[in-house]
């Protein structure tokens, strides 16, 4: 009896391991542990055997009765949940759904404006250069003629790092570094971010700045006019007059505002040129002597001039948008639109 009941066990375990579905695991269960089952028809005879051996063998049929319960019920766990995952995956086939549309990723409109811009420039024969935003002193404010009192360093405006390190308020002193390694002729655009501590509708703690200057001998305010009539009629696909305006930089001198006619009303008066029929555009002007000799450059022998431009208001002119903090807020409403 010993003998047959493990050839049983040892018979019931292989079959079991060859089974792969449930039709053939319940035609396994039936014919070894059902009620009627090979291992209840021995333990039912387990009476004939002498009362001596019983125990032990009652003891050793129960136990390898245990063991092909056990090895069966993982076999049916096993079969029962990969035939779920294949149900299932068969489910979620659905060849009659409609494709899911790819969104192809676009630049943000800042970019955009920042980059035709620069292509304005560059096709004017200005190189492009980049420098750190976190900035000394020295080229943010000092080399540019910038005294220690000037408004433009009061801590309101400036994010300081600490006394002599701040975030950029504007992209200028990478010019102050360029002409201080550089020698004239020189036509360079400086874009990218700056920083102030300020913040309202008009007004964002970080914003983008293009700055231009070109530098060569018997350069005139004319020149100035000219590459600025250029770029605006460039950049807004139309001659629209130009306004200088005098105004001061400690940087240039002479200084001016520059406006061009309203872009929405067309200088008839409206509410973004507030009746005036004008936009402010950007500033600019001619490089202060100053400046030149902070840098080594003779000033009765080089002129140049300069400008400065805001990324966000153009943009803002050019679309027709009136709050700058929608540029930053990430609501693809708003940025898909460009
Ligand atoms: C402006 C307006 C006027 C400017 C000046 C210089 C430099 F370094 F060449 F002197 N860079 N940018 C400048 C001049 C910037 O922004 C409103």
């Amino acid at each position: 009896m010993e003998l047959e009941l493990q050839s049983l066990e040892r018979e019931a375990r292989q079959l079991l391991e060859t089974l792969s579905d449930s039709h053939g695991l319940e035609e396994f269960r039936i014919r070894y542990l059902g009620r009627k089952g090979q291992f209840s028809t021995i333990l039912r005879k387990l009476g004939t055997v002498s009362e001596e051996d019983r125990p032990r063998l009652g003891l050793l049929a129960n136990s390898l009765k245990e063991n092909i319960e056990r090895l069966f019920t993982e076999r049916l766990t096993e079969i029962q949940s990969s035939s779920g995952a294949n149900e299932k995956s068969a489910i979620s086939l659905d060849l009659t759904l409609p494709g899911r549309i790819m969104e192809t990723g676009r630049l943000h409109p800042v970019t955009q404006i920042m980059q035709e811009v620069c292509a304005i420039f560059e096709n004017l024969g200005f190189s492009v250069a980049e420098g750190p935003d976190v900035e000394q002193d020295y080229y943010n404010f000092e080399a540019l003629n910038i005294p220690a009192h000037h408004p433009a360093r009061d801590m309101h405006d400036t994010f300081y790092v600490s006394d002599s390190i701040l975030l950029r308020t504007h992209t200028s002193p990478m010019q102050a570094r360029i002409m201080e390694t550089r020698q004239p002729p020189l036509r360079v655009i400086a874009p990218g971010k700056v920083y102030r501590c300020d913040s309202d509708i008009t007004h964002t703690p970080m914003f983008h700045q293009v700055e231009g200057f070109l530098v060569d001998k018997h350069v005139s305010f004319a020149d100035l006019k000219g590459v600025l009539t250029v770029f605006t009629q460039k950049m807004f696909e139309q001659e629209l007059p130009l306004r200088f305006r005098p105004s001061f930089f400690p940087f240039t001198e002479p200084s001016a505002e520059v406006d061009i006619a309203c872009v929405i009303c067309g200088g008839s008066g409206c509410r973004v040129c507030k009746k005036s029929g004008w936009l402010e555009i950007l500033g600019s002007g001619m490089i202060d002597p100053e400046v030149f000799r902070m840098v080594g450059y003779d000033p009765e022998v080089y002129s140049g001039f300069a400008f400065g431009l805001g990324i966000e208001r153009i943009a803002m002119l050019k679309y027709g948008i009136d709050d700058i903090r929608l540029y930053y807020e990430n609501d693809q409403r708003f940025l898909s639109q460009f």
